[in-house]
C-alpha cells in the first residue's frame, strides 16, 4: 500500500515536472550562421571584396593563427549539406545572412550578381522544400569594401545605400522569406569596428558614435520600406538583432552604474527603436554632451537626432531580436586604472570596469563565461525596459576549443540556458517565441579564427570537402526540438555529471508544491536518477 501511494505520488510529480519543462505551443527552434563565417568563395564569380576580406589580407596577424575566411566551411559549394543538417535535426528555421558584396558587386543596386542571386535562391528554395523556414539577416558585418572607402557607417548616405540593398533582397526573396533581421549586433559593428574589429578604424571618440546613429537610421529606413511596400504583399516580420549581456552590480552602491552600463552597451542601440519616447537614452546623452564640452568639442560626440529622425526610428520593430551569451559584474574605475578596449572589459566613456565572478565557468573565448541565471535576468530587463514585447532569441551557444564529438559541456550549457529561458517564459510571463542555437557548424569565429568552435556539427577543416559530422549536442538539440520539451527521452545519454538533475528537480518541484510536502519525494526521485 505504502509503495503504491509512493509510486502514485511520484508519477503525479513527474507529470507535473514534465509539463513544467514543455515549451509553449508554437514555440520555434532553429539554428544560425552568417555569410562570412561559413560561405568561403570569397572571390568567386563577380563577388566583390568585403571589409573582412580586406582586413585579413592586410592584417594577417590580426586573426588567431593567421586564419582566413577565404574557404571557411565552403558553404558556397556545400549549401545542400547545410540544409540536410538542419533537416536532420528537425528544426523549424535556419537563420543565415546574405553577403552584400556577393549580391551587389558594386556595393550599389545598379547591378545584381546573377550567381549571387542564384546562390541564395537555391538555399532558400532548398530549405523550404524540407519544410524549414529561412530567417535572413541582411547585414552580418561583411560590408562591401568600396562603401568603406566612401566612409562606411560614418557616412550618413549609407542609410540609403542600405535601403537600396534591402529593397533588392525584399524584391528577390520576399515572397519566400517571412522573417528578416536588418542588422546583426550594431554594438559590435560600431563600438568595436571603430576600435579593433574591421574596418578597425581607430576613432572611439567620434567615428564610433556616428556609426551608432547611422546603423539606426539604416535599420529604420529598411523597416519602413518593408512595412509600406512589402508587408502588404508578403505579410512577413522584420526587426534588428542586438547583443545583450547581463550586467549586475559588483557590490552595494554599484546598482546605479549597472543600469547606466545597460544604457550604454544596449540602450544606445535599443532605446531609439523600442522606448516609448524614442531618441537616445537621456542619461548617456547628457554624459557624452558634458564630456564633449570638457574635451573642447563644439558639438556632442553623440550626434543629435532631429525630431523627424526620432520619429523615423521610433517603433520600427515587429519583435525584439536578441543574442545572448554571457554576463558581467560592473564597478567604478579605480584611480589610475586603465580600461581595456577589448570586448566587455568596461566602458571608457563611463569609466566603469566589467568583471566576471570566479565561480562562472570558462569557455574557450576570452569574453565568454557561463552564468545561466543571467539569461533569465536579461530577459526580465527587456520586459522591464520595453514592456510586454515579442522576443526571439536569435543567438545563444557555447564556445569550446575541443573538436570532440562528445561535447557534454555544450549540452550542459544549452540545457541550463534553455531552462532559464523557460523559467522566464513560465514564471515571469516573458513572451519568448523562438530560440536559435549559435551555430550550425564550427566556422570562422572572426578574430579568434577557427580556435573557438561553437558548432552543433564538427567541421573537419583539414579536409578539402569540409566534412561535417553531428556532435552529441546536435542530437540533444534535435531531441529537445522534437519533444518540444527539456524533458526528453534518454536524458542520461547526454549527461556526464548527474548533479545537474538535482538542480533541475530542485528548481521545479518545490515551486509547484511547496517545500515541505515534497522534500522526501524529491530526494527519493533524485536517488532514482543517480
Ligand atoms: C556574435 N560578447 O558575436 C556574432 O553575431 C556571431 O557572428 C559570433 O560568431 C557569435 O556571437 C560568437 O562570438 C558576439 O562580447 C561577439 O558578448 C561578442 C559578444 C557576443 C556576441
Amino acid at each position: 500500500m505504502v509503495l503504491f501511494l509512493w509510486l502514485f505520488a511520484a508519477s503525479v510529480l513527474c507529470v507535473c515536472q514534465c509539463q513544467e519543462l514543455d515549451f509553449p505551443p508554437g514555440f520555434q527552434f532553429g539554428v544560425g550562421s552568417s555569410s562570412y563565417q561559413v560561405e568561403g568563395g570569397w572571390n568567386v564569380s563577380d563577388k566583390a571584396e568585403s571589409i573582412w576580406d580586406r582586413y585579413i589580407l592586410e592584417n594577417p596577424d590580426g586573426i588567431r593563427n593567421r586564419s582566413t575566411g577565404k574557404m571557411a566551411c565552403n558553404s558556397y559549394r556545400l549549401w545542400q549539406r547545410d540544409i540536410d543538417m538542419v533537416a536532420e535535426m528537425g528544426l523549424d528555421f535556419y537563420r543565415f545572412s546574405i553577403s552584400w558584396p556577393r549580391i551587389l558587386p558594386t556595393g550599389f543596386s545598379n547591378r545584381i550578381s546573377e550567381d549571387g542571386k542564384n546562390y541564395y535562391n537555391n538555399l532558400i528554395n532548398g530549405l523550404l522544400e524540407k519544410g524549414i523556414q529561412p530567417v535572413v539577416t541582411i547585414y552580418h558585418w561583411d560590408l562591401p569594401q568600396r562603401l568603406q572607402n566612401l566612409g562606411g557607417w560614418t557616412n550618413p548616405l549609407i542609410a540609403d545605400w542600405f535601403v537600396d540593398y534591402a529593397r533588392v533582397l525584399f524584391t528577390l526573396y520576399g515572397d519566400r522569406v517571412k522573417t528578416w533581421h536588418t542588422i546583426n549586433e550594431p554594438w559590435i559593428i560600431c563600438d568595436f569596428g571603430y576600435v579593433f574589429l574591421p574596418p578597425a578604424i581607430s576613432d572611439y571618440a567620434v567615428g564610433r558614435l556616428l556609426c551608432n546613429k547611422h546603423v539606426l537610421l539604416a535599420h529604420a529606413k529598411a523597416w519602413r520600406l518593408y512595412d509600406t511596400e512589402f508587408r502588404p504583399k508578403y505579410n512577413g516580420q522584420i526587426a534588428i538583432v542586438n547583443q545583450l549581456t547581463w550586467i549586475e552590480p559588483a557590490g552595494q552602491g554599484d546598482e546605479d552604474i549597472a543600469e547606466l552600463a545597460f544604457q550604454d552597451t544596449i540602450g544606445r542601440y535599443t532605446y531609439p527603436i523600442f522606448s516609448k519616447e524614442g531618441g537616445w537614452p537621456q542619461r548617456i546623452q547628457k554624459i557624452i554632451a558634458k564630456k564633449s564640452k570638457e574635451e573642447g568639442y563644439d558639438f556632442s560626440r553623440l550626434p543629435d537626432f532631429t525630431q523627424e529622425e526620432v520619429e523615423l526610428i521610433r517603433g520600427t520593430y515587429d519583435f525584439f531580436g536578441m543574442n545572448h551569451y554571457t554576463s558581467r559584474i560592473v564597478r567604478k574605475r579605480r584611480n589610475d586604472e586603465t580600461i581595456h578596449t577589448y570586448i566587455l572589459q568596461g566602458s571608457r566613456e563611463l569609466e566603469i570596469v566589467f568583471e566576471t565572478r570566479p565561480e562562472w565557468k570558462n569557455t574557450s573565448s576570452v569574453w565568454f563565461k557561463e552564468f545561466p541565471q543571467g539569461f533569465r535576468r536579461i530577459l526580465q530587463w527587456v520586459k522591464r525596459s520595453f514592456g510586454d514585447i515579442k522576443i526571439y532569441v536569435t543567438e545563444n551557444g557555447y564556445a569550446s576549443d575541443s573538436s570532440s564529438l562528445e561535447d557534454y559541456n555544450r549540452i550542459s550549457y544549452l540545457r541550463s540556458y534553455l531552462e532559464q529561458m523557460l523559467l522566464a517564459i513560465k514564471e515571469d510571463g516573458i513572451n519568448v517565441l523562438g530560440y536559435t542555437v549559435w551555430t550550425l557548424m564550427d566556422n570562422f569565429e572572426w578574430i579568434d579564427g577557427y580556435h573557438s568552435k561553437f558548432g552543433l556539427y564538427y567541421v573537419n577543416f583539414e579536409c578539402p570537402n569540409r566534412t561535417r559530422t553531428p556532435r552529441l549536442s546536435a542530437k540533444y538539440y534535435a531531441s529537445v526540438a522534437k519533444s518540444h520539451s527539456l524533458n526528453i527521452p534518454d536524458q542520461d545519454k547526454y549527461i556526464v555529471d548527474k548533479s545537474c538533475c538535482i538542480f533541475s528537480i530542485y528548481t521545479f518541484i518545490p515551486r509547484l508544491f511547496g517545500n515541505g510536502l515534497t522534500t522526501a519525494l524529491n530526494e527519493a526521485i533524485i536517488l532514482m536518477h543517480l
